[in-house]
C-alpha cells in the first residue's frame, strides 16, 4: 500500500463506532501489524488506568511516586501493599472485548506483534499468546536484591516477604521509573515497530518512554499510525487515523470490518 502522506482521519464519538473505509482497505492489504497497549485497554475491565485519580490509602500519592525503587527502599510496606491491592483487583476482573479482539487479530494477521505497558496479564488471559510485557507483570514478584523471579510466595509473615535465597525483600516483578525495560522484549518490540506496515497505539497517554518511542519508530519507518483512545494524546497529531472512543468498542468492530469471517 502506498505510504505517501495521508490526510489524518478522525472518527470521534459523534460518529459512533465507524471504522474508516480507508483504514479497512489498508489493513486488508497489510501483513505486518504492531500493537502497543496501555492502561486504557484494561479500563473497560474495571482496572483503573495508571493516571486515574488514586483512591483510598493511595489518594495522597502520584503513581510515579510509588512506582520507583527509591519509594520501595524508603517504605517497602507501603509500596508492597499498593501492588497487593492492585493484584487483588486484577484477580477479580476479566479481559474485555478489546483484549479478545487483539487475541483474534493475532490469529488473523500474517505477521502480528503485541507489546503492552500493562502489568495486569489480561492480554494473556484473553488468549494472546505472544505478548511482550515491557513493564513486567504484577502477578509475579522478584527479589529486590538478587532479582530472582518468583511465581509463588508466602505472605503469612512480615511484609514484604523475604527472599528464601538471600533474605532480601521481595518486590513486584514490574519495571519502575528509572529502571531498564527487559532487554529482549524491548529489542523485539523495536524491531517489529521498524518493520510494521500498521502501528496501533491503543489506550495509552503516550508519555512514558522508551515504550512511547515505538510509535515514532514506526511512523519514521513509513508505517500507518492508528491511535485508539478516549482522549487525544501527544501522539494524536502524528496519527493517520484517530479513533476517539473506547477500545473495547472500536477493536471488535475493526476486526469484523477487516476480517468479516472472524469469530470474536
Ligand atoms: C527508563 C510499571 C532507562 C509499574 C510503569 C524524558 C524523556 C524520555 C524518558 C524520560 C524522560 N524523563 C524520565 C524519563 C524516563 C521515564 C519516563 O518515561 N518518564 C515519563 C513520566 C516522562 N521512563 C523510565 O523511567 C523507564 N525506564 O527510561 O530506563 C534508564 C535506566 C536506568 C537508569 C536511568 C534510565 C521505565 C518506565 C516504566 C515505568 N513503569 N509501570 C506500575 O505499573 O506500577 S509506567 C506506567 O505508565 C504503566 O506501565 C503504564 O502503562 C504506563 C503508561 O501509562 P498508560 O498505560 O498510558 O496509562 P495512563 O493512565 O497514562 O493513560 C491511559 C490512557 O488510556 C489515557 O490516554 C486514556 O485517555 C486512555 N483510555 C482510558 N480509557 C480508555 C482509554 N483508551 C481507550 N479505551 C478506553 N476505554
Amino acid at each position: 500500500m502506498g505510504r505517501g502522506k495521508r490526510k489524518r482521519q478522525i472518527v470521534g464519538h459523534g460518529d459512533g463506532v465507524n471504522i474508516p473505509a480507508a483504514l479497512v482497505e489498508i489493513l486488508r492489504w497489510s501483513e505486518r501489524i504492531m500493537v502497543l497497549t496501555g492502561a486504557g485497554i484494561s479500563a473497560e475491565s474495571g482496572v483503573p488506568t495508571f493516571r486515574d485519580a488514586q483512591t483510598g490509602l493511595w489518594a495522597r500519592f502520584k503513581p510515579e511516586e510509588l512506582a520507583t525503587p527509591e519509594a520501595f527502599r524508603l517504605n517497602p510496606r507501603l509500596v508492597w501493599d499498593w501492588y497487593a491491592e492492585r493484584r487483588a483487583k486484577v484477580r477479580l476482573v476479566a479481559p474485555n472485548p478489546g483484549h479478545y479482539a487483539l487475541a483474534a487479530m493475532e490469529k488473523l494477521a500474517p505477521d502480528f506483534h503485541l507489546a503492552t505497558q500493562n502489568v495486569d496479564g489480561l492480554h494473556q488471559r484473553a488468549g494472546s499468546r505472544r505478548v511482550w510485557e515491557l513493564h513486567g507483570n504484577l502477578t509475579r514478584v522478584k527479589c529486590f536484591e538478587d532479582d530472582g523471579p518468583f511465581e509463588n510466595w508466602n505472605e503469612t509473615g512480615p511484609l514484604p516477604p523475604r527472599c528464601p535465597r538471600c533474605g532480601g525483600a521481595l518486590r513486584p516483578d514490574v519495571v519502575w521509573f528509572g529502571e531498564s525495560l527487559p532487554e529482549s522484549a524491548l529489542r523485539a518490540a523495536e524491531a517489529a515497530s521498524q518493520k510494521c506496515e500498521v502501528f496501533f497505539s491503543i489506550g495509552t497517554s503516550a508519555m512514558v518512554y522508551p515504550a512511547a518511542g515505538l510509535a515514532h519508530t514506526a511512523k519514521e519507518s513509513g508505517a500507518t499510525l492508528v491511535e485508539i483512545n478516549t482522549q487525544e494524546t501527544p501522539l494524536t497529531r502524528q496519527a493517520d487515523f484517530f479513533l476517539g472512543g473506547p477500545a473495547g468498542q472500536f477493536l471488535p468492530e475493526l476486526v469484523r470490518a477487516v476480517w468479516p469471517k472472524a469469530q470474536i
